[in-house]
């Protein structure tokens, strides 16, 4: 279900950005902090489905969804509704202080939808980075161990200890540290780049044996993964890899943390994507697509390591905002009512479908990976070396953007065009948008 005051559809009025976006660019440029970038300076001012609306009245698609978190669209009604009905009862109260429903019936969702059959407890916050901060936090408190292993390519957020999770430096930690201790990182899998032929259980048994042999699995609190790589690249690691590294941390007492911060909620054709090779965390960290743009995060787990923290040795003043809390419960029904998971496999292979024939015309696409409506194309420019093409790749955004389509870029060389568009897009534009892909790949 779409608010349909904004017309699906894409139309432009002016050159992007046009003349009202530039004058509040330049109002930011006195007002903002330099340090927070802004990729397509285009400034909304109504946005709904798959649409943008803009400051000079034009009209994007959008393949980004805020970054994964809008899957359910921008002011989906049913979001718009609750978040309306909450913030006429109450605002905030604190949840440590005198507490709410909405805060557990969110926590008791999440307790549902999340992989694993046995007993869980929640707690929320509010923002991805947060999020991971306390699931390290539980593990540690859980195991009375200290280090903390985290996978090549991976990201975690933006605060300290999140930082020193995350591995590309720029633009995200350069001149930041020095970053908290005892984090380990080891080689991830990324079928692209690893050696031909390398299986997901090798590279599950390349990252154990550093792990035992480096830090020592009794030193062990927590693996921290993406099930697929985000930020990194929207990195797909090979089958067996996940379930490697998960059996590998029950056989040795490590808290198994899947991080679906960016894959959750829909995202990849799943409710969450550890589920397409049966992977069981023992602790997920979830944020992004839970409450339909509003900021709220948790971590979900096995009741006995969730409950290992003394009493209120976890919390912070607006986790779980009532009003947040609110807009999820609206947006996981309508995630559930709408089968958006379903409707996020079906894009997946109109994406990969398109992504696949535009491959075969352009040799600059080196790869197209990607699950359900999380896809994208690693941009090279030696095909047989791979050499990584982050220029190309820029250039392709930039057309796109100029043609009126949201696109992102990631990946740790910078030459990854990933796509996200809410779950809820319609299909003509998603078709529209591909069209724009493919012209810009043409114009090169
Ligand atoms: N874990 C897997 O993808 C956030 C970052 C954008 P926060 N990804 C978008 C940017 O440049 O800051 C993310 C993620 C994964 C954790 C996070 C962090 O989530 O809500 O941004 O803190």
């Amino acid at each position: 279900m779409i608010d349909d005051s904004v017309r699906q559809e894409r139309r432009l009025v002016t050159t992007i950005p046009g003349p009202a976006s530039q004058a509040l660019l330049a109002r930011r440029q006195g007002a903002v902090a330099r340090g927070i970038g802004v990729m397509l300076p285009v400034f909304v001012t109504k946005a709904g489905g798959g649409v943008l609306v803009d400051a000079d009245g034009n009209s994007l698609i959008d393949f980004g969804a805020g970054i994964a978190v809008v899957n359910v669209g921008n002011s989906a009604p049913e979001v718009v509704d609750a978040v309306q009905r909450q913030v006429g009862e109450f605002t905030h109260t604190c949840f440590m202080v005198t507490p709410y429903e909405g805060y557990v019936a969110v926590c008791e969702q999440l307790n549902r939808l999340t992989p694993g059959d046995y007993e869980k407890r929640s707690a929320l916050f509010n923002s991805g980075a947060e999020a991971v901060e306390n699931a390290v936090k539980i593990a540690r408190s859980c195991t009375h161990r200290q280090a903390v292993v985290v996978l090549d390519h991976g990201y975690h957020g933006r605060t300290n200890l999140t930082l020193a999770l995350t591995a590309k430096n720029m633009p995200y930690k350069h001149g930041f540290g020095p970053f908290a201790p005892e984090i380990y990182r080891v080689p991830t899998s990324y079928p692209y780049r690893d050696p031909a032929g390398m299986t997901g259980a090798e590279a599950a048994e390349r990252a154990i044996t550093l792990i035992d042999k480096q830090v020592g699995a009794d030193n062990v609190a927590c693996i921290v993964a993406e099930p697929i790589q985000g930020e990194g690249g929207f990195v797909v690691p090979a089958p067996s890899f996940l379930s490697g590294l998960a059996d590998y941390s029950r056989a040795s007492g490590i808290v198994f943390v899947a991080d679906e911060i960016q894959t959750g909620f829909g995202r990849t054709g799943a409710m969450f994507a550890c589920s397409h090779e049966g992977v069981v965390p023992d602790l997920i960290t979830t944020a992004k697509g839970i409450a339909g743009g509003l900021p709220l995060a948790a971590v979900t787990g096995r009741a006995e390591i969730m409950d290992a923290p003394h009493v209120g040795g976890l919390g912070g003043t607006y986790g779980g905002n009532p009003v947040a809390c609110a807009a999820a419960l609206g947006a996981i029904r309508t995630l559930e009512r709408d089968d958006l998971a379903g409707r996020a496999e079906a894009m997946g292979s109109v994406l990969l479908g398109r992504l696949t024939e535009l491959a075969e015309k352009f040799p600059v696409i080196g790869d197209v990976r990607g699950r359900g409506a999380m896809v994208a194309v690693e941009l090279v420019s030696d095909r047989q070396a791979q050499t990584p093409a982050p220029e190309i790749t820029q250039a392709v955004a930039k057309h796109c953007h100029a043609n009126g389509l949201v696109v992102l870029t990631c990946g740790t060389y910078g030459n990854v065009l990933r796509l996200l568009p809410p779950l809820v897009m319609p299909e003509h534009l998603l078709d529209e948008g591909l069209g724009i892909l493919e012209e810009a790949f043409a114009a090169l």
